[in-house]
């Protein structure tokens, strides 16, 4: 998809939604919303553009107040409480917020009250009068979320006044047959009340103009769900409600009292009152003009794709409707909005009301963020939803952090340590460079692209792609053998290994700031990598060419960057799902497929580069057993080339073992070396599984092409 780059516009500014501070932020968020918009704004600091990164808390709502409520605490009490632990948890886990703020604060109460007193003036807002719930003994008037009773669709007694959870049907709180009130349990009674409306549909050409002119480089989705609303046609909104919890509507006619801002009007206002607050924090209180009231300045907004209308119809309106007549003081409306799909938790979704979730700080207590980042970035659902799993952690942390990035940079450090006294120890020339096979021209221009348009996915998957090739050249070129023959060579080999350790440290950094960062010291630079990059001694373009010259000192001191987590770390973990799906149970909640199939049934399309990194050869099958209390598994010794392979194969439905061995069968050989059942398995036997349901191996004939490559 063609993107406009960021070369039009002098500075960044990026939001990320706040997220309501009514209980933890867990895995599901940070992998649609921070991190992809943290690695966003690290890239984009390290090829030095001006960038900020605005989020905060969403402290307004129902939900607090009800669990204010619940608690018999003041709302105050709820946003304190999950505002300090949200901010604490992104800190931990290195989302680099530029300003993290509250809808609470005075600043952002000023910010709203001008919105709504500007759009007033303008006579844009329309009052209605509407009969609405009434809790007689409470003396409030219920917003939806406080009425409850009887589901008129299914019959379950306890739906909510906006929704029944039992059959997902959206409701308003007069279709309730028996509704009550949440606070009192008693029968509420209608009563007339007085609101405001915001009059979208006054908008609806600029807003189709405004999706249209972003059609081309704006996700499918957003373009979709924008469209489709635009289709049907845009309503008035109320975006008053009868409630004590919020900015209070800033009008001294008595009309307006006991009313405050509909929670939605005002959070979206929150990205320009905490853009404020931050530049007031920085002595520059006019700063923020420069963000939001500039032609030169882009803003970008990372969301889940639950919020797509909100950004990109009814905030862009409310800028609409503050800018309608004006020359000064104009705002820029969003140039994108990269909302996210969902990202389930072993297949199913998160879901907070049943605690089936995993909460970033509990994460982090346990594990390092840089494991957690790199596992939610290689699955960040960009196009669909995917899946966080246990055990897809686990493997990509053993396999792919610890066995071929970590592995790589201690070995290269260590052997230079012992070896050449912690000296780089070989002027590297632009010819050197090629030879651990990678195309660098090509490499930078697609992970620059990928960084650039949002494909954070793919930019970590090429990062680990130079990880890998790395890992290979090292061993291919034996610098323990070389050096005891022509030493020369093995200094070359290492001077190599140590710009690609450098190279690996500027392009992984968006993804996992804190190793990039340590492999940066080890080797041997005395500022951090983060100061390195303020005083613009790192940049991006730094990681297309060796950098470190003959001689470079290296710090001395080397470290495992990545424990590997043993199958005792995440059984604790795996446990405690299977008792929530057990309490859960009675397929209240359907289970969803991670991925949604496709309609054709074949996987989504690859390019032919990538295929052709999958390593295919050939292989005999040497020896072949049974694997106990594993009905289908079968363990395999297969000779690949010069190596033995142990691999396990869900063959055992299928081939007896003493039948296999001799057959001459296709491997994925490149495949990161998973654990399953306990045992490890090195690469993956290709079979076709036919009607019957038992599987079929892929042969190939000849006697010479044991590990050869399959094309
Ligand atoms: N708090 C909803 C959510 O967390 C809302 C986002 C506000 S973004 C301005 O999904
Ligand atoms: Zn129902």
């Amino acid at each position: 998809m063609c993107s406009r780059t960021s070369k039009q516009f002098s500075r960044t500014l990026v939001t990320t939604a706040l997220p309501y501070a009514n209980g933890p932020v867990h895995l599901g968020h940070l992998a649609g919303v921070y991190l992809p918009a943290d690695i966003y704004v690290r890239f984009k600091r390290l090829r030095g553009e001006e960038v900020i990164h605005i989020g905060g808390s969403d402290e307004h709502g129902v939900p607090i107040t009800i669990t204010a409520d619940r608690e018999g605490i003041d709302p105050q009490k709820v946003v304190d409480r999950y505002h300090a632990m949200n901010l604490d948890s992104f800190r931990r886990c290195g989302i680099s917020f530029d300003y993290y703020g509250r809808t609470s604060s005075k600043l952002h109460y000023e910010t709203a009250s001008d919105f709504f007193r500007e759009i007033d003036r303008k006579g844009i807002f329309v009052k209605k009068k509407e009969q609405h719930f009434f809790d007689p003994r409470a003396g409030r008037f219920l917003s939806d979320r406080y009425v409850t009773g009887t589901c008129p669709q299914c019959g379950n007694p306890e739906a909510n006044g906006d929704q029944c959870e039992q059959c997902g049907t959206h409701l308003s709180p007069r279709e309730l047959l028996d509704p009550r009130s949440k606070l009192s349990d008693e029968a509420p009674v209608l009563r007339e009340t007085l609101h405001w409306y915001f009059p979208l549909g006054r908008f609806q050409k600029k807003l189709e103009e405004y999706v249209d002119r972003h059609a081309v480089e704006w996700r499918t989705n957003v373009v979709n769900y924008s469209r489709t609303w635009l289709k049907q046609g845009l309503n008035d909104r109320a975006i008053t409600r009868d409630l004590a919890w919020g900015v209070p509507v800033p009008l001294d006619t008595g009309e307006a009292e006991g009313k405050v801002l509909y929670v939605w009007f005002d959070a979206v206002l929150g990205y320009i009152s905490f853009t404020r607050a931050w530049a007031a924090g920085r002595g520059e209180p006019e700063l923020w003009r420069e963000y939001w009231q500039s032609p030169d300045a882009r803003i970008v907004h990372f969301i889940g794709k639950d919020n797509v209308v909100f950004h990109t119809l009814m905030f862009p309106a409310i800028l609409m409707a503050w800018n309608e007549g004006r020359t000064s003081e104009v705002y820029t409306l969003a140039d994108n909005v990269p909302a996210s799909e969902f990202m389930n938790f072993e297949g199913r979704k998160f879901s907070k009301s049943r605690n089936y979730a995993v909460y970033l700080g509990e994460f982090l207590d346990r594990f390092p963020a840089d494991t957690l980042r790199y596992t939610v970035a290689m699955n960040y659902p960009e196009n669909k939803d995917s899946d966080f799993s246990w055990t897809d952690f686990q493997n990509r942390t053993n396999g792919e952090l610890a066995d071929t990035l970590g592995n790589f940079i201690k070995r290269s450090v260590d052997f230079t340590n012992s070896k050449f006294g912690g000296r780089v120890p070989h002027q590297c020339s632009s010819e050197d460079w090629k030879a651990p096979g990678i195309e660098w021209d090509d490499c930078f221009e697609r992970l620059q692209q990928a960084y650039e348009q949002f494909h954070f996915r793919e930019a970590t998957a090429l990062g680990m792609e130079i990880a890998r090739a790395a890992n290979r050249f090292l061993t291919d070129s034996e610098p323990w053998k070389a050096l005891k023959t022509d030493r020369a060579a093995a200094a070359r080999t290492m001077a190599l290994s140590l710009n690609l350790c450098h190279t690996l440290a500027i392009v992984l950094y968006p993804v996992i700031p804190e190793t990039a960062d340590r492999i940066y010291r080890m080797l041997g630079f005395s500022e951090s990598l983060e100061d390195a990059l303020k005083n613009g001694d790192v940049r991006w373009s730094m990681a297309a060419e060796p950098r470190l010259p003959e001689g470079h000192l290296l710090s001395g001191e080397s470290e495992i960057l990545f424990s590997k987590i043993s199958d005792s770390d995440i059984a604790p973990e795996l446990e405690k799902i299977e008792k929530l799906l057990a309490n859960i149970g009675n397929g209240e909640e359907q289970p969803r497929e991670a991925v949604e199939p496709e309609d054709s049934g074949f996987s989504p399309e690859i390019a032919y580069d990538e295929f052709l990194k999958v390593d295919l050869r050939a292989a005999t099958v040497l020896e072949c057993e049974k694997v106990k209390r594993a009905d289908k598994l079968l363990r395999l010794q297969v000779r690949v080339g010069g190596e033995t392979r142990q691999v396990l194969a869900g063959l055992a439905g299928s081939y007896r073992p003493e039948d296999l061995v001799g057959r001459q069968v296709v491997m994925v050989a490149n495949l990161a070396e998973r654990r399953i059942r306990g045992e490890i398995s090195q690469g993956m036997i290709l079979a076709a599984e036919g009607n019957d349901g038992k599987l079929q191996l892929v042969e190939v004939g000849g006697d010479d092409v044991n590990g050869k490559r399959v094309q």
